[in-house]
């Protein structure tokens, strides 16, 4: 690749975070072994230490991060240039770009030794190989295609999940993966396909043309599908070339200054709201002007030429600093959690196991029993937070759905100024016309499809702030219940050593005990992530849950029944009423007067019917974080209890070598505790460089 796109600091840059990566990774996994053997030891010594969740976390943690990919999606209205760009960046044209053929299907670009298509299929046939030729031919589709398709609500390959072309290029090597997608367009099917895919993403890249500044299609996927989201979207306004082309005079440098400086102003007006972070306005490091087609024909002349003007440079910058500063920083920051709490474990561990060797069976079980008030403090703390997790699940299932009946109620009074922007272009005579009649009544049924999307969308925003509020309260409460059961554990071992807790400088995040991290998103091991910034915890397992539930169980059924609205009557009330003989004005009215009139119908038992099933995925959501919360909680109360018993079990059955036993537990910490130094020095490099 040019070092002129990518430019070298970008490689090199990504280069040191999949170093980091994989240094991370061995060492977890060092210390998921060094974990595992001690157990296995201790078994025949003192007894296990019970760092069974630990093995497991650092062992998820490493995987995901050997693994870890940084994962890029092209998304975009129809024909913005979005496999132009991204033939452009690989510096061939090896994607299906032109006027015409449209891609159809979505496109994993990722690293190969070999440039290779395998297409994937969702009916369980086996992946199948093809060459590029074959490729751009079977699966592109042309525009009158496409349209017909989608006047049958049909997909251009239904039986084809997605294809992935391997390429040798540095930039892939490194782990950044780039997916190219079908246009958006007037099908919601097609929109599932590309839209769905955006939570597996770790950041969006959104092209628009400088021809077309926003369209109201556009301005919809935004406001619908990305808006308070807490994405990460740069967008590329592309073939700012042709804003010269538009100019009578192309060589006029004034007139040219204007025209940019216009346009720029309708972008900032309407992009400006998606580019905030915290209140900061990010604009300059998230929307760039680019040409791919000159930075595409510059690089098919020559790889290496130079890419001025065209945006690529600039634009790799953003990228760079986005994936190698912020998303690396923050991915490796959470294995560096993971490894510290490990350490904390080990070290506590040891600091009331060495202690108890000295003493005899007799007095070990004296401890121990004297520690039962305070073993049964935490089970309160476990059970104290349940209840709230409950509660909160109770009030905000019902709180959510009851929003949802309230919506939907309301789309009565808000149908008729709402549903103005969506009527179709309609030739109002049209239907007077039997042959366009059905065609009326599709453009009508679109549009009125649209409506219901834009609508169910806006409202799962609102449900999801809902969510998001609940689930910020309940990280708070994690907190403090994290911050008292602390407290307890420290108290356990004091009275078990007789040695008072040196309470560590560490902070309180390092504090909490493992499970509160989990609760309050600190942590998370959920192989998928959300292309998010905007939350604390990146990928936030919650945040997940959440996501699908109420996304798409939450709003499928209500877009089915409303599917089945039988517009028919419309166009016959039109017709009874002698429409044709009115002005286009009062027809428009009339339409949509006779479409509420349809609509009205279905809305109270949509409210009705979809209240339960919204009730229900509510409850779901919290289910599931509960559950994860309380057997962590209780795992680790277990444990705790366990790492006691197992000793008073070794000792009252043998005896145990005192000496050799010390220096093992010594020599564990340290083994530990130079693994953390090497995940340390990793961040550290990181964060300097
Ligand atoms: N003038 C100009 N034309 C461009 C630019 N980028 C792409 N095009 C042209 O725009 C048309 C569409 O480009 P594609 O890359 O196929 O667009 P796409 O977004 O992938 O299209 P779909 O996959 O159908 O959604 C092609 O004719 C390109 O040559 C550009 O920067 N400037
Ligand atoms: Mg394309």
């Amino acid at each position: 690749m040019s070092a002129k796109v990518a430019p070298k600091s970008f490689i090199n840059d990504l280069d040191r975070v999949a170093q980091a990566r994989s240094q991370v990774s061995n060492s977890l996994s060092v210390i998921a072994q060094t974990l595992e053997q001690a157990e296995l030891e201790g078994e025949k010594q003192s007894g296990k230490l019970e760092l069974h969740r630990d093995i497991e976390d650092i062992t998820k943690a490493s995987q995901a991060l050997r693994n870890g990919v940084f994962r890029l999606l092209v998304l975009g209205d129809m024909k913005r240039g979005k496999s132009t760009f991204l033939n452009a960046l690989i510096g061939e044209n090896l994607l299906p770009s032109d006027v015409n053929p449209c891609t159809a299907i979505l496109t994993i670009l990722r690293y190969g030794l070999e440039k290779k298509v395998t297409i994937h299929f969702n009916n369980g046939n086996n992946p199948e190989h093809i060459d590029f030729k074959t490729f751009k031919q079977r699966y592109t589709i042309d525009p009158s295609e496409a349209k017909e398709l989608e006047q049958q609500k049909k997909l251009a390959f239904p039986e084809v999940s997605h294809a992935v072309v391997e390429y040798p290029l540095p930039l892939l090597e490194k782990g950044v993966e780039i997916i190219d997608s079908p246009g958006l367009n007037d099908t919601e099917a097609r929109n599932e396909l590309s839209l769905g895919y955006v939570n597996n993403c770790h950041a969006i890249l959104f092209v628009m043309r400088a021809s077309q500044p926003c369209t109201l299609g556009e301005r919809r996927y935004l406001e619908n599908y990305i808006k308070s989201r807490g994405l990460t979207v740069f967008f590329l306004i592309n073939a700012w070339d042709q804003v010269k082309e538009s100019l009578i005079d192309p060589d006029d440098t004034e007139e040219l200054a204007e025209a940019e400086e216009k346009l720029r102003r309708v972008f900032r007006a309407n992009l400006a709201e998606y580019c905030q972070i915290d209140g900061y306005d990010v604009y300059d490091e998230r929307v760039f002007e680019l040409s791919s087609i000159q930075a595409l024909r510059r690089r098919l002349k020559n790889p290496d030429a130079a890419l001025d003007g065209t945006g690529f440079a600039e634009f790799m910058g953003a990228i760079s600093t986005f994936l190698t500063k912020e998303r690396a920083v923050s991915e490796i920051r959470q294995a560096r959690t993971l490894a510290r709490q490990a350490y904390h474990h080990v070290h506590e561990a040891i600091e009331r196991r060495v202690p108890l060797l000295e003493q005899d069976v007799e007095e070990l079980k004296r401890r121990i029993n004297s520690v039962e008030p305070e073993f049964a403090k935490l089970t309160d703390i476990s059970s104290q937070f349940q209840t709230e997790i409950r509660t909160v699940k109770q009030s905000k299932a019902r709180e959510v759905a009851d929003s949802f009946r309230a919506y939907v109620l309301n789309l009565e009074h808000t149908f008729e100024s709402d549903f103005l922007r969506y009527q179709p272009e309609l030739k109002f005579m049209d239907f007077l016309d039997r042959g366009k009649r059905e065609a009326f009544e599709t453009a009508l049924k679109q549009a009125f499809e649209k409506y219901i999307h834009d609508k169910l969308a806006a409202w799962s925003i609102t449900a999801e702030q809902q969510m998001n509020a609940a689930f910020v309260q309940l990280s708070q409460s994690a907190a403090q219940y994290g911050a008292s059961y602390t407290k307890v554990t420290d108290k356990i071992t004091e009275k078990l050593t007789g040695q008072k807790v040196q309470i560590g400088s560490a902070s309180t995040e390092d504090n909490s005990p493992s499970w509160a991290k989990w609760a309050m998103g600190l942590i998370s091991l959920a192989s998928g992530n959300v292309a998010g910034v905007a939350l604390a915890g990146v990928g936030m397992d919650w945040k997940n849950i959440m996501l699908n539930l109420v996304a798409v169980i939450g709003i499928g059924g209500a877009i089915a029944t409303f599917s089945g609205i039988i517009l028919g009557p419309v166009s016959l009330a039109l017709l009874a009423l002698g429409i044709g003989a009115l002005q286009a004005d009062s027809a428009r009215q009339q339409l949509v007067k006779a479409t509420k009139k349809e609509l009205v119908k279905y809305l109270p038992q949509v409210a009705q019917e979809q209240w339960q099933p919204i009730y229900n995925a509510v409850q779901e959501c919290f289910e599931a974080y509960e559950q994860e919360v309380t057997v962590r909680i209780n795992d680790d109360i277990k444990a705790r209890k366990s790492e006691l018993e197992n000793l008073r079990v070794q000792k009252a059955s043998r005896e145990i070598d005192r000496v050799a036993e010390l220096a093992r537990l010594r020599t564990l910490e340290t083994n530990v505790s130079d693994e953390v130094k090497s995940v340390e020095s990793a961040y550290q490099h990181l964060l300097t460089a």
